[in-house]
């Protein structure tokens, strides 16, 4: 499963609560993060938030290389050997950020996603979304930290527009997350459940 959004939008908070649960129905359950996972794509999380400047196109690449070593070092063996995985964002957020936000050429992007994830396609794709309001009051209280968070507002409109455009073509749920996070949690369940058999 992977769950998508913009910043504050309870992702990290959902993975965490959602793996707890699994894990109670006697699951053995894994979150990981995109960027990163293993000490390669952490090493290129570090160079993807930092402030060096490039270009949007490199950083559709990037963010694919380490998505690539995400999925093939990591999620690939835990899957074989039983694992459930939670991913803490995916592919859309490459369509949010660098293609509605950072305005590359979304076919483009696409393409290049579309042969990443062909590496391991997720079983299921969710969207948490939240007014941009709570979203801004959630970043602002917790402090400017990475180069995506200190964009302006203008950007983070563009992305969440773009969240909402891509799960619409892609036929992903959107799920609402300004709720208390065990509501959320719920709403989320309710999406996994048919997958649990
Ligand atoms: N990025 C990209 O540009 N292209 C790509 O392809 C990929 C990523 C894969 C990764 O940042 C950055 O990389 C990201 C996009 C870019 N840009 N930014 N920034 P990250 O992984 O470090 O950060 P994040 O994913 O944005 O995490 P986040 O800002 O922490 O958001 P979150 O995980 O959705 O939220 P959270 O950590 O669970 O919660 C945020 C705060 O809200 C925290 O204080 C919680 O206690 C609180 N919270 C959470 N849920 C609730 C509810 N329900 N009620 C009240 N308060 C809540």
């Amino acid at each position: 499963m992977v769950l998508e959004g913009g910043e504050g939008t309870g992702k990290t908070t959902q993975a965490d609560r959602l793996a707890k649960r699994l894990s109670e129905t006697g699951r053995r359950v894994r979150v990981v993060r995109e960027p990163g996972g293993d000490p390669f794509a952490e090493a290129g999380r570090e160079l993807l938030l930092g402030p060096i400047p490039r270009t949007p196109e490199a950083e559709v690449l990037a963010f694919n290389a380490m998505r690539a070593q995400l999925l093939v070092a990591v999620v690939r063996p835990l899957l074989a050997g039983g694992t459930w995985v939670i991913a803490d964002r995916g592919r859309l957020s490459t369509l949010a950020y660098q293609g509605h936000g950072r305005g590359v050429d979304l076919e483009w992007a696409r393409s290049v996603c579309d042969v990443t994830v062909s590496l391991c396609p997720p079983d299921l794709e969710v969207v948490l979304a939240v007014d941009p309001a709570v979203s801004a009051a959630r970043r602002s209280a917790r402090g400017v930290t990475d180069r995506f968070e200190a964009a302006d507002d203008h950007f983070h409109q563009r992305v969440n527009e773009g969240f909402a455009t891509e799960a619409a073509r892609a036929g992903v749920a959107i799920v609402d997350g300004t709720d208390a996070p065990s509501t959320v949690t719920e709403r989320l369940w309710h999406t996994l459940t048919p997958r649990l058999g």
